[in-house]
């Protein structure tokens, strides 16, 4: 087993674009941190961790930290992920996307993926607006937002995305924040550890395009033992629609669901059973088709 690199090491010399204060920057540390740390305490070498990027200022993630990466195309990293899982189980695959990438454009496949149970994590970068395209309202905005497409303020009531995946059927679901940056670690390190389809929606703050730092600080606690049965689904169902990305109300942070079953991964015997003879996979592949 290769030894882990030092923390440091992680963080790529590649040109930093994102804006001062933009909430990318905590993903960005926690999630080195996390990777550090899980290769660490569970002896998991860092080239066993893969990270794959939507397109957005979220994306470019993958080029900052010092991991094996692939850049999706936009909404799309979620399919690769599974096939990338498929081909090597002794992967931790995970999945940087942001809101608009993933809840407009690639929503089939982040439904499909809970769906199937597919053993990867996703972890949104939901700052609730298109910061790469300077402006424009997400799935997830506020109604009334206004923005670069919408100056009169949009109608539309934002979608509650930890419901969408409850009844998709992932099994963990957890929120974060960027200005919660241990409690965001931890729930990265207990996603990617999760065996089975991992969501993580963060709060991140967008300092040019929607800066809701105030608000977020005034209204966001962390779930304490007993506030939620992760075990649950009625009981996750609940405090998941405690805030529905609208309305005044406590938001809570944290692990709402999380829970044991079989993968998708499991149902191929070929995968499961360790690294895969990839010729003699071909060869049997193209022998069935003679
Ligand atoms: C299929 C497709 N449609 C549209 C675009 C243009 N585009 C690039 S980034 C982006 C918005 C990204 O927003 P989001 O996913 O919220 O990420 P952020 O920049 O906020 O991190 C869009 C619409 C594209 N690259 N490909
Ligand atoms: S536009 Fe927003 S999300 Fe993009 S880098 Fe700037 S602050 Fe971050």
């Amino acid at each position: 087993m290769t030894p882990a690199k030092p923390a440091g090491t992680l963080i790529s010399t590649a040109a930093n674009t994102w804006c001062p204060g933009c909430g990318n920057f905590s993903i960005q540390h926690m999630m080195k941190s996390a990777i550090a740390e899980l290769s660490e305490e569970e002896g998991i070498p860092i080239e066993n961790f893969v990270l794959l990027g939507g397109i957005g200022c979220h994306g470019k993630l993958v080029d900052y930290l010092n991991v094996n990466s692939l850049y999706g195309i936009h909404g799309r990293s979620i399919p690769a992920a599974t096939g990338i899982r498929l081909a090597n189980p002794d992967l931790k695959v995970i999945c940087h996307v942001g809101d608009g990438d993933i809840y407009a454009e690639g929503l089939d496949h982040l439904i499909f993926a809970a769906k199937r149970n597919s053993d990867i994590t996703v972890v949104v970068h939901d700052n609730r607006v298109y910061g790469l395209t300077t402006g424009q309202y997400t799935p997830t905005s506020p109604t009334g937002f206004r923005g670069r497409s919408t100056p009169g303020g949009i109608t539309e009531h934002p979608m509650n995305p930890l419901e969408v995946m409850l009844a998709a059927g992932a099994t963990y679901i957890a929120r974060g924040y960027t200005g919660k940056i241990r409690h965001l670690k931890d729930l990265f390190k207990e996603a990617i550890m999760h065996r089975g389809f991992s969501f993580v929606d963060v709060l991140q703050i967008c300092a040019t395009y929607f800066n809701l730092t105030d608000y977020y600080n005034a209204h966001t606690y962390e779930l304490q033992e007993g506030d939620v049965e992760t075990g649950g689904f009625e009981s996750a169902f609940g405090k998941i629609r405690e805030w529905d990305y609208d309305r005044d109300a406590p938001i809570a942070l944290g692990t709402f669901y999380s829970v044991k079953k079989p993968i998708y991964e499991e149902h191929f015997p070929v995968f499961a059973a360790g690294r895969v003879d990839r010729r003699a996979l071909v060869r049997k592949v193209v022998d069935g088709r003679r």
